[in-house]
């Protein structure tokens, strides 16, 4: 498990090299801005019970057929399944974007988990909708202007897209 920091020490180190300048101006850069990623991760994490449960009521009402007799949410158990399921991942994009690195949410969440669906019978494709819906919601919080200073997020938003993404492609 890296964050941005041990990633470039490990690839510095794997090529016997010093830190480049252009590595340290880079991680200095996330470090002055890194007061945007603390409010995102915050806000994410406050809000993640409704950010699973609405994802999850849009995802149902859109595919009926997971919440029907025979679907793959189908019964309590199978609902509090995918319930959770949602929530871990949106856990680990959290640690993801905390880390500035997604390794925490591939090497943990993400590795095998392809195989487990496809094991278990859950469809993969349909995970990954509700991830993508995940992302909407998180994006809209973190980027909600009410009380805070407007500043240019652009460059973290996207990188949180990313590892919801990752997450959605692993899965679909
Ligand atoms: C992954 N999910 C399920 C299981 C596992 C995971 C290992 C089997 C064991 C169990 O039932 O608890 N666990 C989960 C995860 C990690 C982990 C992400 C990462 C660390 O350890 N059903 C739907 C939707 C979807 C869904 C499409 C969006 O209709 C999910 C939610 N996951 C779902 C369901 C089950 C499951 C298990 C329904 C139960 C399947 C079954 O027993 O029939």
């Amino acid at each position: 498990m890296y964050d941005a920091f041990t990633r470039v020490v490990s690839q510095a180190d794997a090529r016997g090299e010093f830190l480049s300048s252009s590595q340290l101006d880079a991680l200095n850069q996330m470090v002055a801005e890194s007061n945007k990623r603390m409010d995102t991760v915050n806000r994410i994490t406050g809000n993640s019970s409704a950010i699973v449960a609405n994802a999850a009521r849009s995802l149902f009402a859109e595919q009926p057929q997971l919440i029907a007799p025979g679907g793959n949410a189908y019964t309590n158990r199978r609902m509090a399944a995918c319930l959770r399921d949602m929530e871990i991942i949106l856990r680990y994009v959290t640690y993801a974007i905390f880390s500035g690195d997604a390794s925490v949410l591939e090497d943990r969440c993400l590795n095998g988990l392809r195989e487990t669906y496809l094991a278990l019978g859950v469809p993969g494709s349909s995970v990954a909708v509700g991830v993508q819906k995940m992302k909407d919601a998180a994006l809209a919080i973190a980027n909600d202007t009410n009380n805070i200073t407007l500043g240019d997020c652009s460059q973290l938003m996207a990188e949180v897209a990313t590892y919801f993404d990752r997450a959605a492609a692993a899965v679909a």
